[in-house]
């Protein structure tokens, strides 16, 4: 039985500017393009005072200033977000060398093993980070890292929610289909004209209807997921033997075509760099992070070791056929892992 825990910081954006400018507290406090509401942009982060007035991510910033004029507009400071950010993944880190970096504020640890509750791991989680960054995080705690997530949402902020497997009926099934990772605008749409609305009711149609639906790995996916059921390892980034590319495009894309070329020019790139390090590679995992920064990692094990561009490039459209392109894409990476030496390692691998 494995032991996840999914850690979410709270209106992470606004978080670390109130943080930094205490005049803030109490504010209502918005965060969305360059911070003036009367111009061109969405809300990034609104914090739970703005929350009040329905304001939140995703709305355009003039609508925002609409529901509650006396919100305090600020820029996005990616660099200082993304500097917390990384204060927070070493606290991480510290506590267990499996994480996974999911984006700006959140991450997966695993913590099969420790002898050390859940529950304290929690505890000194959420200490490290406050003592580093003055921030509250969520914390979810489940066996595997779907539930982990959802565990993590349902007490916001400051919260630790634990889901045994015991607990999928009476946490999971109440919940709309939207929370299950991977069900995004299009498949909810296809799932309501099914007349399904909550996980239970997914929980409830059979593997076959699903497949026929949604094909062999999509409906085996929500049928497998709406019990509770999920498998997938962490996809950890700082093994020290991978080598990345990644680009973040000048404006954000929702052309297929452009992200094609883009990843197809990364594999090269990367290619170029496997091979001035003599070095072939079996894993191939791509990145894609949306305009909200939301971001979603699949990766492909090959049946062996490999320096071909050819074998390279179709691994990350393989990846790239498994993530749902349904909103604008800000950054497209692709990384190379499981290395070995040419020539010798070959042979064993
Ligand atoms: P979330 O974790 O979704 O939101 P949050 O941390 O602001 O609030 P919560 O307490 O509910 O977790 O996203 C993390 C950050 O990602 C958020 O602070 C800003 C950024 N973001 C956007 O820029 N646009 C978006 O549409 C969303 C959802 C997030
Ligand atoms: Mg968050």
């Amino acid at each position: 039985m494995r032991r996840i825990l999914h850690i979410d910081m709270d209106a992470f954006f606004a978080a670390v500017e109130q943080q930094r400018r205490p005049e803030l507290a109490g504010k209502p406090v918005v965060i969305g393009g360059g911070g003036d509401p009367a111009r061109r942009g969405v809300v990034s982060t609104a914090n739970y005072e703005a929350r009040k007035f329905h304001v939140h991510s995703g709305m355009p910033l003039r609508t925002a200033f609409k529901l509650c004029p006396r919100a305090v507009f600020l820029p996005i400071d990616y660099e200082t977000y993304s500097r917390i950010s990384r204060d927070i993944k070493e606290v991480l880190r510290a506590i267990s060398p499996v994480m996974e970096d999911v984006g700006i504020d959140e991450a997966y640890l695993e913590v099969t093993g420790h002898e050390e509750p859940d529950e304290e791991i929690a505890v000194r989680i959420k200490a490290g980070v406050r003592e580093k960054t003055g921030l509250t995080c969520s914390i979810g705690i489940a066996s595997n890292k779907l539930l982990a997530k959802i565990a993590s949402d349902l007490r916001k902020p400051d919260g630790v929610t634990i889901i045994r497997e015991c607990d999928v009926e009476s946490r999971l099934w109440p919940l709309a289909i939207r929370k299950l990772y991977g069900v995004g605008p299009k498949t909810e749409e296809s799932l309501k004209a099914m007349g399904v609305e909550t996980i239970g009711q997914l929980a409830a149609l059979s593997r076959e209807a699903l497949v026929e639906r949604f094909g062999n790995s999509s409906g085996g996916y929500l049928h497998e997921a709406s019990r509770g059921i999920d498998e997938s390892p962490l996809v950890t980034h700082w093994e020290p033997k991978s080598m990345s590319r990644e680009t973040t495009f000048q404006e954000d894309v929702s052309d297929w075509q452009a992200i094609a070329r883009t990843l197809a020019e990364l594999a090269r790139e990367v290619t170029v760099d496997l091979r001035g390090q003599h070095t072939l590679a079996r894993t191939v995992t791509i990145k894609i992070r949306f305009a909200d920064f939301t971001t979603f990692t699949r990766a492909l094990t090959m049946a062996g070791h490999t320096d071909s561009e050819e074998g390279i490039r179709k691994a990350a459209f393989a990846c790239l056929k498994r993530i749902d392109l349904d909103r604008k894409v800000r950054l497209v990476g692709v990384r190379l892992s499981s290395l070995a030496k040419e020539p010798e390692d070959e042979i064993f691998s």
